[in-house]
């Protein structure tokens, strides 16, 4: 087991869990902390003892941003040769189901973060926001893409352009987030979400996980092209004759994920 200083890890079951720790600086994503996230979800994607990764905070902040103070004395030619923040795409790019947890702030490279995951689900406690603009920049890591797609131009113009930050219930009406939890159930139910996840096929996860990504990709016409050979492919699979058996049988299905 690897030994990681900004973030813990556990294995429960089938779920791959990644705690962002940082509490001195609310989680904030410096350099560190994204490598080792990187670390645990390259490690999780490879371990086919997983099925689906929770990324969650703690309770006042699942992350307040990418570290202003690592920031700051960059020049315009360290972020562009080292390409600032381009290694999150990794995340993006996880096969795997991903589950983001959030309680209280999740603002900047913290709402990014979150957004960069397929499930999201909040405390009643969460407050997402773009604030880079009143530090003289603009979100870095898919914040003016990814909030845009989720709540639309008008909702995301106003946060990205005022820094104002969204309480739970707004984000759940904006469709940012998939619920609203009491903050003392956030992880319960975070993990059954995941769990859930972890408990279906591993490939036809996947495979769901891709074509609903497509979605953003491209054409609809070409999206429910894709939907469609994706959906024949899943006869190929030994969990869709047990997963259809198991149905008529009148039994719960017993995956081996293949
Ligand atoms: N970076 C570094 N340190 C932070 C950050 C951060 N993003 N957020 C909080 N901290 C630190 C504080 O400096 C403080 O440390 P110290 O005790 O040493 O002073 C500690 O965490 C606790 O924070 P506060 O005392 O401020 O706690 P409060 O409860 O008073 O306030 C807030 C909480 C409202 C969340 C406040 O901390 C805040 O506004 N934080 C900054 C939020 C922000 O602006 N985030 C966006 C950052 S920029 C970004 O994420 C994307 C950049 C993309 C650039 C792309 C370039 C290519």
């Amino acid at each position: 087991m690897t030994e990681y200083t900004t973030i813990r890890t556990e294995q429960v079951d089938r779920v791959g869990v990644i705690t962002l720790h940082r509490p001195e600086a609310l989680n904030a994503l410096n350099t560190q902390l994204m490598t080792e996230v990187l670390d645990a979800v390259t490690g999780y994607e490879r371990d086919p003892g997983i099925g689906a990764i929770l990324i969650t905070g703690s309770e006042k902040a699942f992350a307040a941003g990418a570290d202003i103070k690592e920031m700051q004395p960059q020049t315009y030619a360290d972020t562009f040769a080292g390409d600032l923040f381009a290694a999150w795409d990794q995340l993006a790019q996880a096969r795997k189901p991903t589950i983001a947890a959030v309680a209280g702030y999740a603002l900047g490279g913290g709402c990014e973060l979150a957004m960069l995951c397929d499930v999201l689900l909040a405390a009643d406690t969460a407050k997402f926001g773009q604030p880079e603009i009143k530090l003289g920049v603009i979100p870095g890591i898919g914040g003016s893409q990814r909030l845009t797609r989720a709540v639309g131009k008008a909702k995301a113009m106003e946060m990205v352009l005022t820094g104002r930050m969204i309480g739970a219930e707004e984000a759940e009406r904006a469709g940012l987030v998939s619920r609203v939890v009491p903050a003392a159930e956030l992880l319960t139910e975070a993990h059954k979400v995941a769990a859930t996840i972890a408990g279906m096929s591993l490939p036809i996860a996947m495979m769901a996980k891709e074509s609903v990504n497509r979605s953003f990709e491209t054409t609809l016409a070409e999206g429910i092209r894709f939907e469609r050979r994706i959906f024949h492919a899943t006869f190929a699979t030994a969990d869709q004759k047990e997963g259809m058996a198991a149905f008529i049988d009148k039994r719960p299905p017993e995956f081996n994920h293949s």
